[in-house]
């Protein structure tokens, strides 16, 4: 009688006993053996596989290849970030909450994080949209594949000009933090608007997102302006809910300024 040899592999997730074990990774379950399964309950979860013989992960920038046993994949890898926006800021390093300022006080508005390759050409790899906050923070969290990698980090806001950091920023464990507010060389070519308090924010004005302010927007906001548009508009540089005087006032004065997206 021939006996049949099964190779089990077993892993026990003891997330409540052991949190601190897991720190770092999470139990993948995308690997396909010749069979597996899955169990989870409140306080724990069982994955196996049987019947292989080998295994292998490569990983690049882009794509993490796996093949054998289920592999453990690297934890999300969280990004925060402090940036103003020039026509919302307000001093003291708060800006105006433009969504919802009754029931999202602190919310001021959404913006799109996006990793691009740190090599030409720049490719934009990630992209999150996440809250940024009154205070000027946003904290986004982008998969583990980006662990341990540098990449460009550029934001991008409904009616502001794209902004690039000035260098790639490494994605480490924990978390990554970049600051957009304090110098003006933080963003790529200083690419920056100065704040009447010394801090620095992302220009407003860039109402149809082409990358430049210029007449286009300028000629949106005169008249959007000149018919008292209100409520959440992109020609609402100001973010009060109210296209008026000091939208225009800020598109006539950033037009002028041949404002351009700066990226490597
Ligand atoms: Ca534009
Ligand atoms: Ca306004």
């Amino acid at each position: 009688m021939k006996y049949i040899l099964f190779k089990i592999i077993a892993v026990i997730s003891l997330f409540s006993v052991f949190p601190n074990l897991l720190k770092g990774q999470t139990i993948s379950r995308d690997v396909n053996p010749s069979a597996a399964g899955f169990f989870s309950a409140a306080n724990g979860s069982l994955s196996w596989t049987m019947g292989e013989t080998f295994q292998k992960t490569l990983s690049a920038p882009n794509t993490i290849l796996t093949q054998g046993f289920q592999q453990p994949e690297a934890a999300n890898v969280t990004l925060e970030l402090t940036l103003f926006i020039e026509g919302y800021y307000q001093g003291g390093g708060t800006q105006i909450a433009s969504v919802d300022p009754v029931n999202y006080p602190t919310l001021s508005d959404t913006i799109t994080i996006e990793l691009a390759s740190k090599d030409i050409p720049y490719s934009i790899l990630q992209s999150k949209k996440t809250t940024l906050s009154t205070a000027g923070f946003a904290s986004v969290s982008f998969p583990g594949l980006v662990q341990g990698f540098q990449y460009f980090v550029v934001v991008r806001h409904r009616n502001s000009l794209q902004t690039w950091s000035a260098t790639p920023v490494s994605l480490a464990l924990p978390k990554a933090t970049y600051n957009f507010s304090l110098v003006s060389s933080s963003a790529f070519g200083g690419n920056l608007a100065p704040l009447f308090d010394g801090r620095y924010g992302i220009w407003s004005g860039d109402v149809n997102q082409d990358g430049l302010v210029e007449s286009t927007d300028y000629s949106d906001v005169e008249n959007a302006s000149q018919i008292f548009l209100s409520g959440y508009e992109l020609t609402d540089l100001t973010g009060d809910g109210l296209v008026e005087s000091a939208d225009y006032s800020l598109i006539e004065n950033n037009s002028q300024l041949f404002l351009i997206y700066s990226t490597p």
